[in-house]
Order: C-alpha cells, then structure tokens, then sequence
C-alpha cells in the first residue's frame, strides 16, 4: 500500500494575510482535482492564517516557558482543526472518503522533530481505501514540553515511513525561485534542486509571505532533500493554478522543481 502523498500548503487554501481566512473555492477545486488521483493517498495540509498566527502569538515552538501558552496549544490546535473540518468537508464532497488524524494522538515528538509514530491505524485506512488526512499541529514534546510540527516535517515522515510512491507539494507559487517571487520580479524559477545545488539556492531565499512560526520555503526544501535521499522523489507545484494539481496526482512530471539527488 505505498501511497502517494500530497500536501496542500497553507498559503493555496487559506489567506496568509487575514486571520483564519479559508479559500473556500480553492479548497473545492483542489479537492476536485484529488479526486483524479489513482491508488491509496494520503492528503497533509498546513496551518496558512489559521494555525501560524495562534502558534506564534504564543511562541509554541519556543518551547514551554509558560502557563499562559498551555491555553496556545489549546487554541491553536483548534484552530487547526477548524481548517482540518474545512479540508475534510471539501475532499467528501469530492467524493473521497477521507478521514482526519490527530497528530498529538499518535506521534512521539522530542525537541521539534517527530521520533516516532503509530502508523498502523492508517495504514490499515489506506489498506480499507480511505484517504488519511494529516495536518501540521502543536503538539507535546518530551524535551521542550511543546512545539509545533510543520505540514512539511509531517509529510516527510510519513513518505519515508509508508514508503511513499512520491510526494506533492503544493503552494501559491511555480515552485522554489531564485528569490521570493512575490517581491522580487529578478526572481526565476529553479526546475530541480539537489544536495549540490542547494547550498547556492538556499542562500537566495526569502522569507515567508506572513506569520511562519515553521521556517517557510527553505525549510520546505530541506525537509524534502532528506526523502531525495531515500530515492522518494518530492515535486513543489502551484496548486492555486487550476489543473496543475489534477495532473501531477495523474502522473505527469516537472510542472514545478523537482527535489531530487540530480
Ligand atoms: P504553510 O506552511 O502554511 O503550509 P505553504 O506550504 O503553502 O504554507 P509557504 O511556506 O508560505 O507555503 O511558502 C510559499 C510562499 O513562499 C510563497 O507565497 C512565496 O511568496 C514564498 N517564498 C519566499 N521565498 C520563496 C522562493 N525563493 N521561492 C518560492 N517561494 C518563496
Ligand atoms: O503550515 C504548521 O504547519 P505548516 C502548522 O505546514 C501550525 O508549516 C500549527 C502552525
């Protein structure tokens, strides 16, 4: 049951610039072009407006420092989980059977990073036909008490542990560019990163568009070299342009950059 993994990025189904602000037609749209996937899949989405501005009002992935951030786990759970519904609503709709996961119920976190995780629940979903869905959340964390675990970190984890047939990212760009298109119009597109041409890439890179307590773009890089790695190859596509998705999930290759080791 290797799966394919896609990642709906926060900055395609939410506005990064307004508080807890949905792109309801997107997330309808995508879910629709999920739809046209074949075989077990597995749908990973970030926190965009929702889960970013929370976490970071209340420095979660600081790290416990005080009570007043126990009710910030709290709400910014929730507020996830209010994205999460929106995600899980729209998917059904498309007629995909997908059901939520909590990742504090099932992953052991340490200083940031996921140890380990209890993957036989969704492998058996996968096994069943139904499509997991997964999210970045805040979560415990035996060294620091608390910190958040990125859509991306996830994604990898599960890709390297369900043995994915390849990963999807999505975001509101063409892919990882030279420098952030949104401010720099110099910016040009890169088609494929690897461990040697990242270093020189990665020093061009520019912050994220609003409130990204998880390291925005270059972290997304990063994360994705580690599965390149591992031979499981990982492709950042624009998913706010109608039809990109529906064709990556159909099979076809290079519409954004590859992450690959070249
Ligand atoms: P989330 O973490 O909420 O899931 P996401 O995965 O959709 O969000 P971001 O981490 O916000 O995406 O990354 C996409 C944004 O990164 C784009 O809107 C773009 O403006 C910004 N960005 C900054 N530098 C670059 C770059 N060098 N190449 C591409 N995008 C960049
Ligand atoms: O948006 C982080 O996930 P990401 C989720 O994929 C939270 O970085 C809770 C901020």
């Amino acid at each position: 049951m290797r799966p394919l993994i896609v990642k709906l990025g926060g900055s395609v189904i939410t506005d990064k610039r307004r508080k807890f602000a949905v792109k309801q037609a997107a997330l309808k749209r995508l879910a629709g072009e999920l739809a046209a996937a074949k075989g077990p899949l597995v749908v990973v989405h970030g926190g965009g407006s929702f889960g970013h501005p929370v976490a970071s009002r209340y420095n979660i992935a600081g790290g416990y420092e005080s009570e007043r951030q126990l009710m910030g786990l709290s709400l910014t759970h929730r507020a996830m989980e209010k994205l999460n519904a929106y995600v899980v609503d729209s998917l059904q709709k498309a007629g995909l059977p997908a059901i939520a996961i909590q990742l504090s119920a099932c992953a052991v976190v340490s200083d940031g990073r996921i140890r380990s995780m209890e993957l036989a629940p969704v492998r058996k979903l996968l096994e069943l036909g139904l499509v997991p869905v997964l999210y970045g959340d805040a979560v415990p964390d035996l060294g620091r008490g608390m910190s958040i675990i990125s859509g991306d970190q996830l994604v990898v984890h599960l890709a390297r542990e369900l043995g994915a047939t390849r990963v999807i990212l999505g975001v509101d760009v063409d892919g990882i560019y030279t420098l952030d298109p949104r401010k720099h119009r110099e910016a040009r597109l890169v088609p494929a990163i690897t461990p040697k041409n990242w270093p020189g890439v990665a020093k061009s890179l520019g912050a994220p568009g609003g409130p990204d307590v998880t390291g925005g773009i270059a972290n997304k890089v990063r994360e994705l070299l580690t599965l390149a790695e591992l031979g499981i190859e990982a492709e950042i596509v624009n998913a706010a342009r109608p039809g990109i998705l529906k064709r990556e999930v159909s099979g076809e290759r290079g519409l954004g950059t590859r992450i690959t080791t070249g």
